[in-house]
């Protein structure tokens, strides 16, 4: 039986890829390359110094380990200005209905980023209370695919990973929510999302009592 929904942040619940993706591309733009949107999916769910070494295996560039650190700082810089405009607006569609129906029921929520920015922008999008437990890059070593951030997630809650279901839109955090036993919801594309149980192009219009039957 599930007994609790744990939830992805970027791609899920906001779409803050775009702004990772400005930021990071203004990065490889000043080391003499570019990266493309496409290049991009590759990011999503990785955490900010795995998807650094991403970039700079890219661009071919050999950096010292405090190089990178300065990098990476700046880089988040970037991206803080960037994510502080965002408003409730930036929520993805369906979510906060999806939300509503939750409230209903007795299935607890946890956030399950590796952003160790996730906090600010639940702040920032008005749904720092809505979770029940919030996981983020803060309290955890191993990024997707490793399934921590999941069982962290399950532990804080109380409940079991087989009574978890996820929600993801990385191919990445599908596999951390296997890898821990969990069921997983792809939010994207069914083509991309091949391990998730069940997809969907987003939340909008998902009805609870249904997708729990369909999980039986
Ligand atoms: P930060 P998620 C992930 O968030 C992003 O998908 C990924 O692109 C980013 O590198 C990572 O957070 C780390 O973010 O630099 O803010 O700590 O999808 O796990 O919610
Ligand atoms: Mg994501």
């Amino acid at each position: 039986m599930i007994k609790a929904f744990l939830f992805d942040l970027d791609g899920v619940i906001v779409d803050t890829a775009i702004y990772h993706y400005q930021a990071w591309r203004q990065m490889a733009n000043g080391l003499g390359f570019d990266i493309s949107e496409e290049f991009n999916e590759r990011l999503k769910g990785v955490s900010r110094m795995e998807s650094l070494d991403i970039i700079l295996a890219e661009g071919k560039v050999e950096l010292t380990d405090e190089q990178k650190q300065i990098l990476a700082t700046e880089k988040n810089e970037n991206y803080l200005k960037l994510v502080s405009k965002m408003t409730p607006a930036d929520i993805l569609p369906g979510v906060s209905d999806f939300f509503a129906q939750l409230k209903q029921t007795s299935i607890k929520t946890a956030l399950g980023s590796v952003s160790k920015n996730a906090r600010l922008i639940l702040e920032r999008i008005g749904m720092l209370n809505d979770f029940d437990a919030i996981i983020d890059g803060t309290k955890i070593a191993k990024g997707k695919p490793d399934p921590e951030v999941f069982l962290k997630g399950a532990e804080e809650l109380g409940v079991l990973p087989t009574e978890c279901l996820v929600f993801e839109d990385a191919v990445a955090g599908i596999e951390a929510a296997k890898r821990g036993g969990m069921k997983a919801i792809g939010i994207g594309s069914k083509q991309v999302l091949t391990q998730a149980d069940l997809v969907f192009e987003n939340l909008s219009g998902v009805d609870l009592k249904n997708l729990l039957a369909e999980l039986q």
